[in-house]
């Protein structure tokens, strides 16, 4: 604001006044979602106003410059030539940087460590005890491009030396133990290092180790919020359904018309449209039938992501995630013809039960693990984990059905468009700062909680409430006793605020959730291979049983013609 006085409320009343140079309307903007406050001018008043794209261009610009930028750095870095550009994205992502002013002490003799620096501007004097001398002896100074803190971390756990900000102060980037083990820890250089610290007779003071404090975490109000919705998506609740058969290949599909689709019931249904059980009339196999209004989807400009979903889907195949076998378009309609899963939505199945056991929540926990690494391995992000989108087959296998937040974004890239449910999204995409695969770990965490306990870990009574919650962090949740330590521990490392220290997204990838503690003893091969005996069974009296799915009226809304054209190739 530049002039005059505005007046904020909530309900009538009044919060408090502004005058120029206040900043306001960030909340919904950062959040995306409703205003939660009104502000009024109560004077003639001049402002300067940036709208939600425009806002998130600039947080999406200089995220990305930043990133740049110290990947440019940390590029000229010696100890860091071999560094492949994975890592190099991964290290940039995880590090703070810091400013020391003058003759502070970033690193203290003989106190506990667990970060290792690296100098982006300025100089440090380095000293240490040494015997024979009262005081510490300086032994040399480092300077832009040097780095200092590792020996702690690689075996003393104590500091070796003091690290003091020189003349005019220092800035570095700071990397915290674990982003260290991960990325640097095994480099040559930094494991051979020998400062010559016994030919110098150095003598580290032991000094007691401090106690660290435990965290006071208040608990947070859980409230039971089911009905949730995605963000900025083309279907509402878009589940998909299956056929009695185990189908594999799909040109078999290639010769179905429309016309040989008879509809048997809705499974599902929101604005953008519905999902159909329909019945081949000749060979009697059914199939789920999701049928998009084409108004709808220009409308909410969503024409991209019907485009990947079906590219993506069509292009996947893996028995943890629904087939699509086939699209059809008309002037109103675009139809997706995918494999119907009848033992419905896992959603549903929880929200009877209350919540599952261990070795349930593992195994459905195990089939997403399962669809991730396929779609992972080949550059693409699911964005949408909740139990709504997993459906039971006829078996008990569950499988990942709606990709309309699906995107294929290759490896070592990032993407900003805010999407998800609000319980399941991630820190990074509330924030704006781009995201990636490591998204999905997250949601992993949040699903095997919601799991494992029967609401979700973050709640608010609306988004934005629910995305306060989330910067919160995981530790300011309270676990119920029905999760065990070891599916705490696993929940929380997929949880991080931290992308590049989820659990899954570290060097041995994937295959670090599928040997974690948690899961000792899983047959990972038998899930694999679908040998293992599926926890629920559904209940199903054949290929047009639709028991497992709520019932839905029928459609008598016939949607208005939709001819631009956008989809000519779908
Ligand atoms: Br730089 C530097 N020079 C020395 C040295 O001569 N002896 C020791 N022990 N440490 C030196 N350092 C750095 C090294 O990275 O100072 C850091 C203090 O914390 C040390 O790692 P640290 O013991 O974690």
């Amino acid at each position: 604001m530049i002039v005059g006085e505005l007046e904020v409320s909530q309900n009538d009343d009044v919060l408090g006044t502004m005058g120029a140079g206040k900043v306001f309307g960030e909340l919904a903007i950062l959040y995306n979602c409703k205003r939660t406050a009104t502000v009024k001018a109560v004077s003639d008043a001049e402002i300067w106003a940036i709208d939600r794209s425009v806002f998130q261009v600039i947080m999406m610009k200089t995220g990305m410059q930043r990133q740049k930028e110290h990947i440019q750095f940390l590029k000229s870095i010696p100890l860091l030539k071999n560094l492949s550009s994975e890592y190099l994205m991964k290290l940039a992502d995880s590090l703070d940087v810091d400013f020391f002013p003058e003759k502070e002490y970033i690193i203290r003799e003989g106190t506990k460590g667990d970060t290792f620096y690296i100098i982006s501007n300025g100089k440090v004097r380095v000293s240490q005890f040494v015997s024979g001398f009262t005081e510490p002896q300086e032994v040399r100074s480092l300077t832009t491009g040097d780095y200092f803190g590792e020996k702690a971390l690689l075996s003393e756990d104590v500091r070796t030396a003091n690290v003091i900000a020189d003349v005019g102060g220092c800035e570095c980037l700071v990397i915290d133990r674990m982003v260290f083990n991960e990325l640097l820890g095994q480099i040559q250089e930094i494991q051979n290092k020998d400062y010559g610290d016994e030919e110098r007779g150095a003598s580290r003071l032991s000094l007691e180790k401090k106690q660290i404090g435990t965290v006071q975490v208040d608990p947070v109000p859980t409230p039971s919020t089911f009905n949730r919705l995605p963000i900025m998506k083309p279907a509402d609740h878009a589940s998909a359904a299956s056929s009695c058969e185990s189908l594999q290949d799909k040109n078999e599909y290639a010769h179905i018309l429309m016309s040989d689709l008879e509809g048997i019931a809705t499974l599902g249904m929101g604005g953008f449209g519905r999902v159909e059980l329909v019945q081949n009339i000749n060979d009697k196999k059914t199939y789920a039938l999701k049928c998009l209004k084409k108004s709808h989807i220009v409308e909410t400009r969503q024409q991209d992501h019907v485009y990947s979903e079906k590219n993506i889907m069509m292009a996947c195949k893996s028995p943890f995630i629904s087939k699509l076998y086939k699209t059809y378009k008309d002037n109103r309609y675009v139809y997706m013809l995918i494999e119907a899963c009848l033992g419905g939505e896992l959603w549903t199945i929880l929200r009877d039960r209350s919540s599952f056991d261990d070795f349930t929540s593992k195994f459905y926990t195990g089939c997403v693990v399962e669809a991730f690494s396929y779609l992972h391995g080949k550059g693409i992000i699911y964005r949408d984990l909740k139990p709504e989108n997993l459906l039971l087959d006829t078996r008990g296998y569950c499988k990942l059905v709606d990709f309309g937040f699906a995107k294929k974004i290759g490896f070592g890239r990032k993407t900003w468009t805010f999407c998800g449910t609000p319980e399941y999204v991630a820190p990074e995409i509330i924030l704006n700062k781009g995201h990636d695969v490591s998204a999905d770990y997250w949601s992993l965490g949040i699903l095997i909680y919601e799991l494992l306990t029967g609401y979700p870990p973050f709640s608010g009574s609306d988004p934005m409430k629910t995305y306060t919650i989330i910067l919160k962090g995981i530790d300011m949740v309270e676990f119920p006793r029905r999760i065990t330590k070891t599916a705490g521990i696993l929940i929380k490392r997929l949880c991080r605020d931290n992308p590049s220290e989820r659990i899954g997204y570290q060097k041995n990838g994937i295959d670090d959730i599928r040997k974690h503690k948690w899961f000792q003893g899983f047959d990972w091969e038998g899930l694999k291979m679908q040998r293992v005996v599926p926890p629920i069974i559904p209940k199903l009296n054949g290929c047009t049983d639709t028991s497992n799915f709520d019932q839905f009226p029928k459609d008598r809304d016939i949607p208005s013609e939709e001819l631009s054209g956008w989809d000519a190739d779908f």
